[in-house]
């Protein structure tokens, strides 16, 4: 999978060479470039900012270094990609810069995503890290200041399928944090990057349940023991008691997770543990058996 990231503070994705992922990128499992915006820009300043009009707080994002930085990266003409309709492609040639037309449109398909992190996207998710990870090539532009001139969306939309994604519901300064989390979270997900691909099974929302609570030695620890059940040998009593675990926590964690499930996922045992817990099971919905309250509401209010 081909990864690029464009940003003002490029330093902050160097956490992008360490670990899991920056072993991937040594074995090549993930071409993961980082380019500096402001090597797009051609006045003196390196300017990448400007006022907003119609007034207000903050600067904005100037829309022309962004056209420039993400014509670079869709499909060179020597590659065996398709070119990109109408794309401009700009050499810089012995210092000047030479202006080539290219013709050939790019089927909607085909065109590379372009991520776009922003607290007004749709939310990030292990869902759609699954759909991204399964992409050849995907580009995030790193928005500073207010953001990034709303032109350059509709403009990139021609060469991308163009994503804003956002973390949550907070607001960070800048998409460099919320890129260092979706690399990661989609870059684990591509074959070979995690050693045992077992451990991408049996995680936190991989079935739309937390992941159940882990222990390891020593077995009485400052007082405090383990279940009884993992020292049994019992697989089978081991994989229930695991199971009971993380349905027992996302109920209480998250209930949101919970309404969301499909009934069809779950097992005997899991039904009673829920109705224990309070929930009706009908054959397509989980319901609380009271109405949400307080915490519950809350957690559920933001998800479709
Ligand atoms: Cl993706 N970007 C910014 N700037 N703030 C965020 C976010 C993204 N997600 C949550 N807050």
């Amino acid at each position: 999978m081909r990864i690029d990231v464009v940003s003002i503070f490029p330093e902050y994705l160097a956490a992008l060479d360490l670990s899991l992922i920056g072993k991937a990128r040594q074995d090549g499992l993930l071409q993961l470039q980082v380019h500096d915006l402001r090597d797009f820009t051609t006045d003196r300043h390196r300017t990448v900012d400007d006022t907003p009009y119609g007034g207000g707080a903050g600067m904005v994002m100037k829309p022309e270094p962004w056209a420039q930085a993400l014509e670079s990266l869709v499909a060179s003409p020597e590659s065996d990609t398709p070119a990109v309709a109408s794309r401009v492609v700009d050499q810089v040639s012995a210092g000047e810069r030479v202006e080539t037309q290219l013709e050939t449109p790019q089927p909607a398909a085909a065109r590379p995503i372009l991520i776009v992190p922003s607290p007004a996207g749709e939310v990030f998710n292990q869902a759609l890290a699954y759909e991204l990870a399964l992409e050849d090539h995907l580009v995030f532009a790193c928005g500073r200041y207010e953001g990034i001139d709303e032109r350059v969306l509709e403009w990139a939309a021609e060469h991308f399928r163009v994503r804003p994604v956002s973390l949550g519901d907070y607001v960070l300064n800048g998409g460099e944090v919320a890129v260092l989390a979706m690399v990661e979270a989609v870059g684990r997900l591509v074959p070979g990057v995690v050693g045992n691909p077992e451990s991408l099974v049996e995680e936190s929302h991989s079935d739309g349940l937390l992941e159940y609570p882990v222990y390891t030695k020593p077995s009485d620890w400052r007082g405090r023991g383990i279940p009884e059940v993992l020292l049994s040998g019992n697989h089978a009593k081991i994989a229930r008691h695991r199971r009971d675990e993380q349905v027992r926590r996302t109920a209480e964690r998250r209930p949101d997770l919970i309404a969301a499930l499909d009934p069809e996922m779950l097992d005997k045992a899991d039904r009673a543990t829920l109705s224990t817990l309070g929930y009706t099971i009908t054959p397509t919905q989980v319901q609380p058996a009271t109405p949400m309250s307080g915490v519950a509401a809350e957690a559920t209010r933001h998800t479709p």
